[in-house]
């Protein structure tokens, strides 16, 4: 299963580091929605769903998790770990997020604003999206 991985680019001096995102130039889309999840519980294994339009980059910048990815008909376990790097999530991937270190704090640049009507939620209603050539 292909996996689109970014690298972004690191600003570091004697300060630190610093990486800077831009839409349409680091990131492939133009950026509606940024959304962050952190304090998730020992254990605990979120998503479960994919989208019908919806296009994703995911960035760990603190911390680190794991991410499931199947695309009905591969699946691939991804370790985000690293504060410059990110994983292109299209929208007809079931996604599934566990092993969230204490302290991960998972950053997600989004191509659309929420919408519950674009979430598909139904691991069957799923594989019949993407057997129907879902894109
Ligand atoms: C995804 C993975 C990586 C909002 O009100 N606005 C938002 O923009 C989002 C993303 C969520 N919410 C609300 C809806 C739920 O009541 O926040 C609550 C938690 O959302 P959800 O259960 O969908 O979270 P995850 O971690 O299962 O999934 C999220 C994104 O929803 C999803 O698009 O790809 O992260």
């Amino acid at each position: 299963m292909e996996i689109k991985r970014y690298s972004f680019q690191q600003h570091g001096d004697d300060r630190g580091m610093l990486v800077a995102l831009e839409e349409l130039k680091d990131i492939p889309f133009s950026v509606r929605r940024i959304y962050y999840i952190y304090d998730t519980l020992a254990g605990v294994r979120r998503g479960f769903h994919a989208h019908k339009n919806l296009k994703q980059i995911l960035v760990c910048v603190k911390g680190s998790c794991k991410l499931h990815l199947d695309n009905g008909f591969e699946t691939e376990e991804v370790l985000l770990d690293k504060p410059y790097e990110g994983i292109y999530l299209d929208n007809n991937i079931w996604r599934e997020m566990y092993d969230f270190s204490e302290d991960a704090v998972l950053l997600v640049l989004a191509s659309e604003y929420y919408d519950e009507a674009d979430y598909i939620r139904d691991y069957q209603k799923f594989l019949e999206f993407v057997n129907a050539g879902g894109k």
